[in-house]
């Protein structure tokens, strides 16, 4: 009696992708925002909170299409120099690479 084992490869190919990280906002659309870090995006939106020193702000975002991201609130780092003179409730628009702001003023 003869067993033949045949062990056929090619089946790895399991896509399983586990988001990396669990940010600390839940906008499931955003763990995904990998991709266009080359590109700068434009966003609007409303400061929530700032905080200059840490170079943090966040922001009620209006949806960004560029991005393919829907409107949320969610912290962004920002280099401390362009964030002096924002405070909370003020309407902005910024421009983005990756997920830092490079760029925001007072709309
Ligand atoms: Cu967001």
């Amino acid at each position: 009696m003869k067993f033949a084992i045949a062990l056929v490869g090619g089946l790895a190919l399991a896509a399983t992708q586990a988001p990396a990280m669990a940010q600390s906002h839940d906008h499931g659309a955003h763990s995904g925002h990998a991709a266009p870090a080359a590109a700068n995006a434009q966003g609007q939106g409303v400061v929530k909170a700032i905080d200059v020193r840490a170079g943090s702000v966040t922001i009620a975002h209006e949806p960004i299409k560029a991005l393919n991201w829907g409107a949320m609130t969610m912290a962004f780092k920002a280099d401390p120099a362009a964030l002096k003179g924002l405070s909370a409730g003020d309407k902005v628009s910024f421009t983005l690479k990756g997920q830092q702001i490079v760029a925001i003023r007072k709309q």
